[in-house]
């Protein structure tokens, strides 16, 4: 089944908003399979975010992670992962339609509330970035 790994970002956390995010993507009927709540080491945001090492907000987005607690969460269904980035919204929260999580909290395009994996074999890689293979839970998610 496809996986998109979610990650509440500082923002998000710090304004108590990680039930409200988390909500709606398990209101998309979709199954979460794995949460925890953690600080960001450096070495894992140069990981996560590596494919934008030579990008000049690079250095910002490492910061930024890294400076306060995420909730990371994994999504697992059918098209998991444009059902989530469409719920998402643009990267940029001015940008983003009303409704979507980033067009409804996001304040900026640092602190855009949430990250979420943009295809399924990014979504895979991510997820085993954050998570070893038994932290994933499995059982039937009624719909
Ligand atoms: P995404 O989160 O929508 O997939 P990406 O292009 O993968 O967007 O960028 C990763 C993150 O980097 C974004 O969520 C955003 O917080 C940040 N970012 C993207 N573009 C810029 C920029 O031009 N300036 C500053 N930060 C940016
Ligand atoms: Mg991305």
């Amino acid at each position: 089944m496809e996986k998109s790994l979610i990650l509440v970002k500082p923002d998000g956390v710090d304004r108590g908003l990680t039930g409200t995010i988390l909500s709606r993507l398990e209101g998309l009927g979709l199954k979460l399979t794995a949460i925890k709540m953690l600080k960001v080491e450096k070495e894992l945001a140069e990981k996560h975010y590596a494919v934008h090492r030579d990008k000049p907000f690079f250095n910002d987005l490492v910061y930024y992670i890294t400076s306060s607690p995420i909730v990371a969460a994994v999504f697992e269904g059918s098209d998991a992962v444009s059902r989530i980035r469409k719920a998402c919204g643009a990267t940029d929260p001015a940008q983003a339609e009303k409704g979507t999580i980033r067009g409804d909290f996001g304040l900026d395009i640092g602190r855009n509330t949430i990250h979420a994996s943009d295809s399924p074999e990014t979504g895979s890689a991510e997820v085993e970035t954050f998570f070893k293979p038994e932290d994933i839970c499995d059982y039937s998610r009624i719909t």
